[in-house]
């Protein structure tokens, strides 16, 4: 359907975690992120640029996404006439990089198309192979063992499918072994996030003894290719993260066999539109994906959920509770996990969950209109 974006509101928003989020890469105790507004024909659409407060997982930022999109993304798509939503990513695609600020707003985008053609948002990207999402957790470094034993065991008593542990140097196969010793049989994997290299090959084989489902991204941000013998010398799958950015790429390290997973970020990629590239050239290589997270608010957790009813979204992903975030989200109902460990997906028009604007206004630092 054609629409014009006529106004674009940027918002950038703080939001505290309930516990903190350690990485190979540091340590968040509190959000800040940017939401995007857009509106057209009278209707609002929104999209969370899901970057994090430091160029520390990718060179984004929370700073500098406000940047590119009010000073580069917003003057090439307002007023602009679209056919459908699935032209605006390539509209700001001359820009390197800058994936997440140029998604937040290609999502927006979506749903805003969504919501004037009055159709869910996960019906609009062509999901909706599932009305419930199989769910995981991502479970940080902790302070001790006894805390990150302490964690698992929580989570799954609330039913979660599959457990995720972040690793790094110092903190990998004496902690592994652990979690194994306790919880023999859950679906186990661990996150490297970059924090490895090819000379570590020996160490990471040791792995392949705790039959993990796989490990995410052990090399470097922006490596494919040396994850390919690194993938060869291992029994553990290589699930590909960071390194994946387009659906080029995606195919690029399935030829040259550098995994058996992809997890498909959507603001990773820079929006739907190449998330249902990544997810159809994996499809057609049997390549299983799942749903990566980046700590989101509501507004990217729900377009998160649409995203992962796409047909090759088999396995759990990284989208959990709401509450295991934040002691209020911004979408009234929060997302919600039932005993199962999925999210059933809801059928309202757009991403399907309506707007705390209250609390949203009262964790605004700086709010912008482009017209
Ligand atoms: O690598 O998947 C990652 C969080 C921030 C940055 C990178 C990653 C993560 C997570 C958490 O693992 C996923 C989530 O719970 O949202
Ligand atoms: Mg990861």
């Amino acid at each position: 359907m054609s629409f014009r974006i006529d106004q674009i509101t940027l918002r950038h928003i703080r939001m505290p975690l309930v516990h903190f989020f350690e990485t190979s890469f540091g340590r968040t105790y509190e959000r800040a992120m940017i939401l995007v507004e857009v509106s057209g024909g009278g209707i609002s659409g929104w999209g969370e640029a899901t970057c994090g407060e430091n160029p520390f997982y990718n060179e984004e930022w929370t700073d500098s996404a406000w940047l590119i999109l009010r000073d580069y993304v917003a003057p090439r798509v307002l007023h602009h006439e679209f056919g459908a939503a699935g032209e605006v990513g390539a509209r700001t695609a001359h820009i390197r990089g800058h994936n997440m600020a140029r998604g937040g707003l290609e999502a927006a985008a979506w749903d805003l198309e969504a919501r004037l053609l009055g159709k869910p948002l996960y019906q609009h990207i062509g999901g909706g192979a599932r009305r419930e999402i199989p769910c995981g957790v991502s479970i940080g470094i902790q302070d001790t063992v006894a805390q990150l034993l302490q964690k698992i065991e929580t989570e799954i008593k609330a039913g979660y499918q599959r457990i995720k542990m972040k690793i790094k140097p110092g903190w990998d196969i004496d902690v592994i072994k652990e979690v194994r010793k306790e919880f023999p049989s859950i679906k186990l994997m661990a996150d490297a996030n970059s924090a490895y290299t090819l000379k570590d090959i020996d160490h990471l084989r040791r792995l392949d003894e705790f039959y993990l489902m796989m490990i995410e991204q052990p090399l470097a941000h922006d490596e494919i290719i040396d994850h390919v013998p690194l993938q060869a010398a291992l029994q553990t799958p290589i699930c590909l993260d960071e390194c994946i950015r387009s659906s080029h790429q995606a195919g690029q390290a399935i030829r040259m066999k550098a995994c058996g997973i992809i997890n498909i970020k959507l603001g990773r990629v820079g929006g739907f539109a190449e998330a249902v590239k990544v997810h159809d050239v994996c499809q057609a290589n049997n390549i299983p994906v799942w749903c990566g997270g980046m700590l989101e608010a509501g507004i990217g957790r729900a377009h998160n959920i649409a995203m992962a009813t796409l047909p090759d979204f088999v396995l759990p992903g990284d989208v959990s509770a709401s509450k295991r975030y934040w002691s209020r989200d911004i979408i009234t109902p929060p997302v919600e996990v039932t005993g199962r460990g999925t999210i059933v997906v809801r059928d309202e028009p757009g991403f399907g969950y309506p707007i705390d604007m209250d609390f949203l206004k009262q964790i605004t630092v700086r709010e912008e209109t482009l017209r």
